[in-house]
């Protein structure tokens, strides 16, 4: 399997309780390797771009609001099977059915405020990272 990349956000949740440092320890010491990282917040217009898949769900405006409320810390990750191998280490959306072990079942507190994104599919891997990242920005 080659090399591949994908797109995490630490998301507000994350930051305000202390656990950047923990999540990022899970994402060494499960192999990917930090391309890109920086702390950074998005605006409201930059959380509806980011979400606009979503913009007919009932939960799009809790979803501006909490995305936007504080910093995130925002990553590019590489590793072999990078998308799919994140989805397995974050867990399920929602961290009540979140495998043990998993950062949404550590650090999760619900559905709607789940700690950390994951890049569903190389496509949008490469969409959100240049969202969030000038091509100089990767290493
Ligand atoms: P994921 O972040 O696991 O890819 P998603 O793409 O379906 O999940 O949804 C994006 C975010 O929207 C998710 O991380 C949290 C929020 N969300 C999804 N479903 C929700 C729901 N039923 N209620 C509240 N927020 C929800
Ligand atoms: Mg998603």
């Amino acid at each position: 399997m080659a090399k591949n990349r994908t797109f995490t956000m630490l998301k507000p949740d994350a930051v305000e309780n202390g656990n950047i440092g923990a999540i990022l320890e899970l994402i060494n010491t499960s192999g990917f390797r930090i391309v890109a990282m920086k702390l950074t917040q998005m605006s409201r217009k930059d959380a509806e771009t980011f979400y606009a898949v979503h913009n007919e769900r009932p939960f799009f405006g809790e979803l501006v609001e909490y995305m936007t409320r504080g910093p995130i810390v925002a990553a590019v990750l590489e590793k072999d099977n990078a998308v799919e191998d994140f989805r397995t280490l974050i867990g399920a959306t929602n961290p009540a059915e979140a495998a043990e072990g998993t950062i949404r079942k550590k650090y999760a507190a619900s559905i709607g405020e789940n700690a950390v994104h994951g890049s569903d599919s190389d496509e949008n891997a490469a969409i959100e990272a240049a969202f969030h990242f000038a091509g100089r920005e990767l290493f």
